[in-house]
């Protein structure tokens, strides 16, 4: 194999190496290589970087290993093992999971020019010749942990309400669990009832912090399903399962809200909700015109209840 021969990174300014060492603590690297040595040597690299190390002898392995951890966010991948080479494992990598969610930096011991762009092609993020410079490898290696972190940061800004951190409306319609238009599924419009009392009465805040504690609550009761907030003070929960279990859930957790006295800042409230509940194998359009007439009933007879 080959013996490293360069001496340890040089840092000029420790503030943004310690930035890096401690969002390094989030990530999870799988290191592939058929030969121990390798393995070893890499994953020491990276252990001294507070990376979380995994390592796989073969892509088969690998493949396994990331299929089954979604914690893996880097792969290191050696070029030459025996079954599936770096190249195929990257290909096979790049059909599981999108860019953006993983990063792949290809290595090779093999005197092929050709290599780099092979697995850029096949959808690494970067490429090193070994035996390799181990500031060059630190270099290449932070950078592409920074745009992984970017592009998580992204994904996250994109898809995520700030004031409740659950889902936006824009990943709930573009989730393939939403675009689908095959078998029945359950779908529920959740509205808090007279929310503008709240906000009138006791503030603005207080009226976010309502917001907040409903979505924690139905994260609480909806851990199975795609919970989003759909705008002002409604919710939509979409629920795959072909189950009778929805509506009993939605009522157990509406009762829970109605006998609920939340008391931030010493400022003790109650809210309750109503609900628009459907079932069936339709469009998501239809299953939501739907759903937004059941709750339009629901706050017509009175609030704080459930219509399907
Ligand atoms: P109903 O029972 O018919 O649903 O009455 P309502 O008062 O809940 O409904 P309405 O649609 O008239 O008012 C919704 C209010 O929600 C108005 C708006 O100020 C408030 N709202 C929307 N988004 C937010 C938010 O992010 N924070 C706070 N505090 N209030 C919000
Ligand atoms: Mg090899
Ligand atoms: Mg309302
Ligand atoms: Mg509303």
């Amino acid at each position: 194999d080959y013996i490293p021969k360069d001496s340890p990174a040089c840092v000029s300014s420790i503030a943004p190496l310690l930035h890096r060492l401690e969002k390094n603590q989030q990530h999870h690297v799988l290191v592939v290589d058929d030969s121990l040595t390798s393995r070893r040597y890499v994953r020491s690299l990276l252990e001294r970087q507070y990376l979380n190390v995994m390592d796989a002898q073969d892509g088969q392995e690998a493949l396994a290993m990331v299929r089954g951890d979604p914690r893996i966010s880097l792969v290191i991948t050696d070029y030459t093992m025996p079954e599936m080479d770096g190249v195929q494992l990257v290909k096979a990598l790049r059909q599981h999971k999108v860019d953006g969610q993983l990063a792949i930096i290809g290595l090779s011991g093999d005197d092929d020019p050709s290599l780099t762009a092979r697995f850029l092609k096949a959808g690494a993020n970067d490429f090193l010749a070994k035996p390799f410079n181990q500031e060059e490898f630190y270099c290449r290696l932070h950078s592409t942990l920074n745009a992984l972190d970017t592009e998580r940061r992204l994904f996250h800004l994109a898809n995520t309400d700030y004031l409740t951190q659950t889902w936006n409306r824009r990943y709930f319609f573009e989730h393939p669990q939403t675009r689908k238009n095959n078998g029945p599924r359950g779908l529920a419009l959740i509205d808090i009832d007279h929310f503008k009392k709240v906000n009138d009465s006791l503030g603005h805040h207080i009226g976010d912090i309502a917001l907040i504690e409903l979505a924690k609550v139905l994260n609480r009761y909806f851990p199975d399903a795609l919970v989003a907030r759909f705008g002002g003070e409604e919710f939509c929960v979409l629920y795959g399962n072909n189950d009778q279990g929805f509506e009993a859930r939605l009522n157990a957790m509406r009762e829970e809200l109605a006998a609920t006295t939340w008391t931030p800042y010493d400022q003790a409230f109650q809210f309750t909700v109503s609900i628009g509940m459907v079932h069936g194998d339709a469009s998501i359009h239809q299953l939501i015109q739907r759903a937004d007439h059941c709750l339009y009933q629901a706050k017509a007879k009175g609030r704080n209840q459930l219509v399907k």
